[in-house]
């Protein structure tokens, strides 16, 4: 795989261009990605509009009323918790190293 860092997650999710992604324009990808997956357009993903992006234990972990359905506040919420995951060093920020451990991968699978 090349590795190029102008087409990398930090490239492609940063849009205030300060070098790292924040939590903000991770939810704002995210978002954009919801829509995109919700090909029903009934507001919310289930299992098969998610297509495996989310492993059973956190669809259910995101899902408190139990309804087999993510609303998109339940999705961003696990956007959050992944985000907070890939984020090791606490700054607030995933920046390009980041997204390359195993939770930043995690994280990408939730933004686009
Ligand atoms: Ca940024
Ligand atoms: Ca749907
Ligand atoms: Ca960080």
């Amino acid at each position: 795989m090349l590795c190029n860092p102008a087409s990398g997650p930090v490239a492609r999710l940063d849009t205030d261009k300060d070098g790292t992604v924040d939590l903000d324009e991770a939810k704002k990808a995210a978002s954009a990605l919801f829509d995109k997956m919700d090909t029903n357009k009934d507001g919310t993903l289930d299992l098969k509009e998610l297509k495996g992006r989310v492993t059973d234990k956190e669809f259910k972990a995101a899902d408190p009323d139990n309804d087999g359905t993510l609303s998109k506040g339940e999705y961003l919420g696990l956007v959050e918790t992944r985000f907070k995951a890939a984020d090791s060093d606490n700054d607030g920020t995933v920046s390009a190293a980041e997204f390359k451990t195993h939770a930043g991968r995690s994280l990408i699978q939730l933004l686009y």
